[in-house]
């Protein structure tokens, strides 16, 4: 990296030191597919554990210093308490998830529910949601509905997405002004024939409706294959409605391996329409979605993040005013090579040493395999009920 103009090295070197990446509780306990959960040794048993293994994710990275909740997965009896011990490890509490689809209730829909009952059910777990926001601190709410149908003419679709608002406008409601709503969406699965909420424009149509802290969340793995991310990227910020990522990979379906590992150009064209809107660090959450079946679970995430690092740094040194040119005189193979020369910069020289000035190893993932770490919580957490999917 030592052609870098010292100007670009100091504003790239700056920038990714002020990016933040939030990792989930859940990517650190068991998990696996509806096949097969392979157990790993040094699983965190519970909350407090998880939130140990995302602070030494934040403590070799320096970048990922709040961890997301899932509730129920993750309830505890005291937040404020959770919270406090999130702050000893030197991170934060950050999205709370609700999950309103793993109860019998929930069958045949949560809030798109025909039933009043279940329907009540599933908004008081939301409104719950909001409480435990107010004990942790935490900025952003994040819903994601499993509810759809398996059949044609099995509910009726507009009524539900009537029923859908009436949740949402509820909701809503009682957040505080410093609070956000962050409303996702998925094509499909677990059901086959219609989703609620299936696409980004439903999710922004219900976001208009409620006001400007209801905001989409783009989860990388939830689109058809082939879907031009990047472009629902540049719609969403134009619209001020690109609430934050849930970033995973997928080769196929809702795969949820780790971000850039499928397609990193993908990555970085998302980080470029970012860094274009200059929007890097205003308040859109970079969090990761992940399972990691297979693999060790606290380097998979560090390797994530890491990952979504290098993207950013190349989106960073896209020439911005080389691009513009190019644009303006319709030079289509120059703008091309703008963005392309940026890309297949080998950008882990530069990060190597943004880690040196931060103070950290610079090979995170080295330095925590020295560090002890995995081997001491295999052997302290060797009793007792490693958490997992759905507990
Ligand atoms: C869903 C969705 C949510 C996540 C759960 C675990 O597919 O992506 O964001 O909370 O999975
Ligand atoms: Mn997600």
């Amino acid at each position: 990296m030592t052609d870098l103009a010292p100007q670009t090295r100091t504003r790239v070197l700056s920038s990714l030191r002020g990016q933040r990446i939030e990792t989930a509780s859940w990517a650190y306990g068991n998990s696996g597919t509806r096949f097969k959960v392979f157990a790993q040794q040094g699983v965190p048993r519970d909350p407090y554990e998880k939130v140990a293994d995302a602070a030494t994710v934040h403590r070799f990275t320096g970048v990922a210093p709040t961890v997301a909740l899932h509730i129920p997965w993750d309830r505890v009896d005291d937040y404020a308490d959770l919270a406090r011990h999130a702050a000893e490890l030197g991170v934060a509490l950050g999205t709370i998830n609700a999950n309103v689809f793993q109860d019998d209730d929930y069958k045949l829909g949560s809030v798109t529910n025909a039933d009043p009952a279940v329907r009540r059910k599933a908004t008081d777990h939301l409104l719950e949601c909001v409480d435990i926001m107010d004990a942790t601190g935490s900025r952003d709410l994040k819903l994601w509905f499993s509810d759809g149908t398996n059949y044609p003419g099995q509910d009726d679709v507009r009524t539900r997405q009537d029923r859908l608002a009436e949740a949402l406008r509820e909701t809503y409601a009682r957040l505080s002004p410093d609070q956000r709503m962050l409303l996702e969406y998925k094509l499909f699965e677990p059901a086959f024939y219609m989703t609620d909420v299936p696409d980004w424009g439903t999710a922004y149509l219900h976001c208009t409706l409620l006001g400007e802290r209801a905001q989409v969340v783009i989860d990388t793995g939830h689109h058809a294959p082939g879907t031009n991310i990047e472009f629902i990227v540049a719609m969403l910020l134009r619209a001020g409605r690109l609430g934050g990522f849930d970033f995973n990979s997928r080769f196929y379906a809702d795969d949820d391996l780790m971000v850039g590992a499928a397609d990193p150009f993908q990555l970085f064209r998302i980080m470029h329409e970012i860094v274009l809107a200059d929007e890097l660090d205003r308040g859109i959450a970079f969090m990761l979605d992940q399972c990691h079946n297979i693999e060790p679970k606290i380097p998979a995430v560090i390797r994530s993040v890491m990952n979504v690092q290098e993207a950013t740094a190349k989106a960073l040194l896209v020439d911005h005013a080389a691009l513009h040119a190019a644009q303006q005189a319709g030079d289509v193979l120059e703008a091309n090579a703008a963005l392309m020369d940026a890309y297949h910069t080998d950008v882990r020289p530069l990060l190597r040493e943004l880690r040196a000035d931060m103070g950290l190893d610079p090979d995170p993932i080295a330095a925590f395999r020295a560090s002890g770490y995995h081997e001491r919580v295999r052997v302290e957490r060797a009793e007792g009920q490693a958490a997992g999917w759905g507990a």
